[in-house]
């Protein structure tokens, strides 16, 4: 049995705790130091996790600590200067999304740990709910035949601002943080996209960027798809943090509800299946589907460094991600159809 995996995390934020419970389910991999330059943070999530071997510095952590890899946890503006700390190590790197302020930096990043050999995984969790799955399990097996149309929505008034006050104060927002999760998702199910038109707005006063977007998608496999999202819709029942999904296909229909309820409709008639996601003992609930994705992707992660296989959302997977959020936010301020940049 091969020694397991070390890994350091860096950023003991809001998010981290999430990663830690994680990776104290994946088999052969676990955080055995952490980061932070807030050293209250560093500290509590210190004690909370048992993890003796604290930084305030990354490059202190990585000098001194022997790392299989390290997960980066904190948000934007560090992204580009830890990837490229840790490709100078030549450890390989988990990085958060959104990768990159830009593409200028997510090319460079991707350059950085190309050069230096090692993988770069993006940690780009959405495509790994468990319902998400079962939907492209669903194309996959062909239960609705080809594919023409789809719409991945994602509409909440939930206060996402009270676990992440920055969320507020960007001039950019919800395409940003959570469309991006969205356009990967699009992508993930219809394949690339080669134009893209995108409206967006601010409702709440009280931030700066837009917290509403609807854009619509050309796939270059010939489907058109919506994603829309919005965090300023009041629903009976708040859905939060739930992906809903519609497909149309050449042989049927399929619908991907609240309450993790997945409709598919054939020849045959309608099936309805629960495709919610697992609890985990230490997840709570709205938050478990994502809760429960971030586990999945830090084991795929682990299987990748195992086996050298390539993580699906890999740091250039991700520049074609990263392009469509780029051209939604031209295509918005322009006023008119974008064709994305190709990776
Ligand atoms: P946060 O601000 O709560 O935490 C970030 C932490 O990183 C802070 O404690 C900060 O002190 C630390 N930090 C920043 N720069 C550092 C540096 N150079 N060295 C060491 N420590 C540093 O942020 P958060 O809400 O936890 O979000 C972190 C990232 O996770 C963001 O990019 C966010 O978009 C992402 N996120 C992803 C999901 C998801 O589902 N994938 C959900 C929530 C947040
Ligand atoms: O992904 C994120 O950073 C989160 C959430 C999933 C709530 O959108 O903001």
């Amino acid at each position: 049995m091969a020694s397991p995996l070390r890994g350091g995390l860096i950023g003991c934020g809001f998010f981290a705790a999430n990663h830690l419970h994680a990776w104290r389910e994946v088999v052969g991999a676990g955080i055995v130091a952490l980061c932070d330059s807030n050293p209250a943070r560093l500290h509590a999530t210190g004690d909370a996790f048992g993890i003796a071997a604290r930084h305030a510095d990354a490059a202190a952590m990585l000098a001194v600590e022997r790392l299989d890899f390290v997960d980066i946890a904190t948000t934007v503006p560090s992204h580009r200067p830890l990837v490229e700390l840790a490709a100078r190590h030549r450890v390989p790197m988990i990085c958060q999304k959104p990768f990159a302020a830009d593409l200028v930096d997510a090319v460079a990043m991707t350059d950085a740990a190309t050069a230096a050999g090692v993988p770069l995984m993006v940690h780009e969790n959405f495509r790994w709910q468990t319902p998400l799955r079962a939907v492209r399990q669903a194309i996959d097996a062909g239960r609705i035949g080809t594919p023409f149309w789809g719409r991945i929505s994602f509409r909440s008034a939930y206060d996402v601002f009270a676990g992440q006050p920055y969320l507020a104060q960007g001039e950019r927002f919800i395409i940003e943080d959570l469309g991006i999760h969205l356009l990967d998702l699009a992508r993930f199910l219809f394949g690339e996209a080669v134009q893209i038109t995108a409206h967006t707005r601010r409702v709440n006063p009280a931030i700066r960027g837009e917290d509403v977007a609807t854009i619509l998608l050309g796939h270059a496999g010939g489907v058109t798809s919506v994603v829309d999202c919005s965090y300023a819709t009041r629903l009976a029942r708040e859905p939060f943090p739930e992906t809903l999904v519609e497909i149309d296909g050449s042989a049927g229909t399929l619908r991907l509800a609240q309450d993790y309820r997945l409709t598919i409709v054939d020849a045959g008639g309608a099936a309805t299946s629960d495709v919610a996601p697992a609890l985990r003992p230490w997840a709570s609930r709205p938050w478990h589907n994502i809760q429960e994705s971030v586990l999945n992707i830090q084991r795929h992660w682990a299987e990748c460094l195992r086996t050298g296989g390539m993580p699906e959302t890999s740091g250039s997977d991700n520049l074609r991600t990263l392009a469509l959020v780029q051209a939604a936010y031209e295509s918005a301020v322009a006023g008119r159809t974008v064709i994305p940049p190709s990776f």
